[in-house]
């Protein structure tokens, strides 16, 4: 069917049903008739389905203040982290000497032990000096075989680093005289004196004799000029006598 044709049907379908008049509707204006009497109101339709949901509300006023916390439990919280290193203090006072070196940390013991054997050592080597010597106990009794005055017997002895031989008991005195023995001697000086005080015969340090072996009636300090010492050889006893008799020397080391 041709698009022109569809407006002219339409009209021609409307123009019958005006024509017949069953419809109770209002004439359309292109209806050319004349108007009826109104109809009455029709029945209210069903209510309509339920409406989208409304927009969020506006956010209500605050609520009221809450009441007061429980105090904190009496705990010290952590420890805060250290600080950083302060400032490096003022030098230290000097430290006391050290201890003695590794030649020096011998035991006690050992240190007095090899002190002694120094000792030993230098009185055996100045004994060593002389052609005659003997031991008696500690001590060297040696001789050269010499014969002098009592004072130059004081210093041979001395400058040999000993003294003029003085028996401190039975056993020395008997080395002496067998000593003497030995050089045919006759007498020995013996280091002791009463140039201080006559009638007490010392020792040359002026100290008391802890032995002695007087001849019986000696000292006598014969003709008042006997300050100085011998031994008598044969006898082995002692005798006061003039200090410039020459007699044979005999030096103890100790
Ligand atoms: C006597 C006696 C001694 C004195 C000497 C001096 C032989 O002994 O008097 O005491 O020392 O003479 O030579
Ligand atoms: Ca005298
Ligand atoms: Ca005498």
């Amino acid at each position: 069917m041709a698009l022109s044709t569809l407006p002219l049907t339409a009209l021609c379908f409307a123009l019958l049903l005006c024509l017949i008049g069953g419809a109770q509707t209002e004439v359309p204006p292109s209806c050319l008739a004349s108007a009826g009497v109104p109809g009455n109101p029709g029945h209210n339709g069903l209510p309509g389905r339920d409406g989208r949901d409304g927009k969020d509300g506006r956010e209500g006023v605050s609520g009221p203040k809450g009441d007061r916390g429980d105090p904190g439990l009496p705990v010290p919280g952590p420890p805060g982290k250290m600080g950083p290193a302060g400032p490096a203090g003022p030098m230290g006072q000097k430290g006391e000497v050290g201890m003695p070196g590794a030649a020096d940390a011998l035991p006690k013991s050992l240190r007095t032990e090899f002190q002694t054997m120094k000792s030993r050592l230098s009185v055996i080597e100045k004994a060593m000096g002389f052609h005659i010597i003997r031991r008696v106990g500690p001590k060297y009794y040696v001789t050269e075989g010499l014969q002098d005055d009592f004072d130059a017997g004081l210093r041979f002895c001395r400058d040999a680093g000993g003294d003029l031989v003085l028996p401190k008991n039975e056993e020395e005195n008997n080395v002496l005289v067998k000593m003497l023995k030995v050089l045919e001697a006759p007498i020995g000086w013996i280091r002791t004196t009463d140039r201080k005080t006559e009638g007490i015969f010392l020792d040359t340090d002026d100290s008391t004799l802890s032995y002695t072996k007087w001849k019986p009636g000696e000292p006598n300090d014969h003709d008042n000029n006997e300050d100085c010492s011998m031994v008598y050889t044969a006898t082995g006893l002692w005798n006061d006598i003039p200090c410039d008799r020459k007699y044979h020397i005999v030096c103890e080391i100790s």
